[in-house]
């Protein structure tokens, strides 16, 4: 698959078929299933996304932080095609096959710490993030989790109580998982100026003595970047002093790294931005794959090994498609670049972010690492949110052919998650577009 790595409108954005087939959706599927942007994809290539009315759209989202290596990346082409015609399931727990320990190979190998790790793959991100859990409290048999305001973590039961937001995650969804506890996070652009990392981890750690009490912790869970809470990156300290604190109580750290994992921010995993951030178990998801379903939970093995014989499995975890996917993009970033392409594009937009901000006074705070780039929109000259300049922005670069998605607990956060496949010239072209968005407010 080959398509021009160009923005080329030729209808008005949604164009007509998608305009019929959207028609089409909303009588056969359920409408508790939203959309973004009512544009029917048709196929797609590197940073390109191509619609049904022949339209190529910028992606500037790669569905969440998925297509990291480019969509329809060669590689990941020929490992699906090979694998599909070869085998496509056997149930890895009744009759395993070699992509799946080959994941795991490659994924303990690049954890962060210096022990012994094992991994076990999964679905989604919840289905990791909950196993993640079921582990964390087999090994240290307690019972309560903590987790940090802003935070997302899935939509199983037991995800939506560990996320922050009701709407639209949980409203009218419960009753709810227990012993789930949110406790404050690092913001630095809204904590009192000044606060360090250290003084926002002790802050977390005096609510979680006096609410919960360390000894009853079986879990810490944080993401090292915030993904859906608005790109949100702690204060230098933070981890580490969170990290400090697991470690003396016995809790399992958890680094949720579905979002900002797998060289999304310039290394394999967002948590190594911090010296001294020793996670103890990771969940990682999305970007793994090159789209293709799958997930992991990697990390010690004396807390994977934890459960008996049977305890952690599921039907398609680990699928053999989905497996030789991943190790076709794991083994890419292993090649060396990705992860280099990250940082450079950080280096092409960041600069051009913080222009932005300085110009104009609806942007509050520009922040993220490698190519997970975010705006935060204020009310000009306070920090209030301003969801409605979002809106608009949004509005208007998707009309012009950007895809770029929102974040935040108050969806006053324009999130960049640009495929690491992007040009310099294309995205260039996405900020152009999004920029006389801003100005146009
Ligand atoms: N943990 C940090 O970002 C998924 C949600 C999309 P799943 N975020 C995108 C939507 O609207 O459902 C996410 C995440 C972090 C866990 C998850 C959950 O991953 O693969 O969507 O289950």
């Amino acid at each position: 698959m080959s398509i021009e790595q160009k923005r080329n409108l030729v209808t008005s954005i949604p164009g007509p078929k998608s305009q019929e087939l959207q028609k089409h959706r909303l009588e056969h599927v359920g409408h508790g299933v939203g959309t973004t942007l009512p544009v029917f994809i048709d196929s797609a290539h590197g940073a390109i996304l191509v619609d049904v009315d022949g339209n190529q759209l910028i992606d500037m989202g790669s569905g969440i932080g998925v297509t990291t290596i480019g969509h329809t990346n060669p590689d990941v082409v020929k490992a699906v095609t090979e694998q599909v015609a070869k085998l496509t399931h056997t149930l890895f727990t009744v009759t395993p096959y070699s992509p799946y320990v080959e994941v795991c190979e490659i994924l303990n190998r690049h954890m962060p710490g210096k022990f012994v790790k094992r991994s076990a793959l999964f679905n989604s991100g919840a289905e990791a993030v909950e196993n993640a859990i079921k582990l964390a409290r087999k090994f240290t048999k307690r019972n309560e989790i903590a987790v940090f305001d802003h935070a997302y973590h899935g939509r199983t039961n037991l995800t939506m109580a560990m996320n922050f937001k009701n709407m639209p995650y949980a409203d009218g969804f419960g009753p709810f998982a227990s012993s789930v506890t949110h406790v404050p996070m690092s913001y630095p652009f809204h904590d009192p100026a000044g606060m360090t990392g250290e003084e926002a981890a002790t802050r977390a750690i005096t609510y979680m003595e006096k609410r919960i009490g360390g000894n009853n912790l079986a879990a810490v869970v944080i993401e090292p970047i915030q993904g859906e809470g608005g790109f949100v990156v702690p204060a230098p300290g933070f981890l580490r002093t969170l990290s400090a604190w697991t470690k003396a109580n016995g809790i399992v750290l958890v680094a949720d790294e579905v979002q900002a994992g797998i060289a999304r921010t310039g290394k394999w995993f967002a948590s190594e931005h911090e010296e001294g951030f020793e996670p103890d178990l990771m969940t990682i998801a999305k970007g793994i794959a090159g789209g293709m379903p799958i997930s992991a939970v990697t990390g010690r093995a004396e807390i994977m090994d934890s459960s008996h014989p049977g305890g952690i499995g599921g039907t398609f975890g680990g699928n053999p498609v989905s497996a030789a996917a991943a190790v076709a993009v794991l083994k890419q970033i292993e090649a060396g670049g990705v992860l280099e392409k990250a940082s450079h594009i950080e280096s092409v937009m960041k600069p051009r972010l913080l222009a932005m901000k300085e110009k104009y006074q609806v942007i509050g705070d520009v922040r993220g690492r490698g190519a997970m780039l975010a705006l935060e929109f204020v009310k000009p000259g306070t920090r209030e949110p301003n969801s409605a300049a979002v809106d608009a922005v949004i509005k208007h670069s998707h009309q012009n052919g950007v895809v770029v998605l929102n974040a935040g607990t108050y969806g006053n956060v324009i999130r960049f998650l640009p495929s690491l496949a992007i040009s310099d010239e294309l995205l260039r072209d996405a900020l152009d577009v999004v920029e006389a968005g801003i100005a146009s407010l």
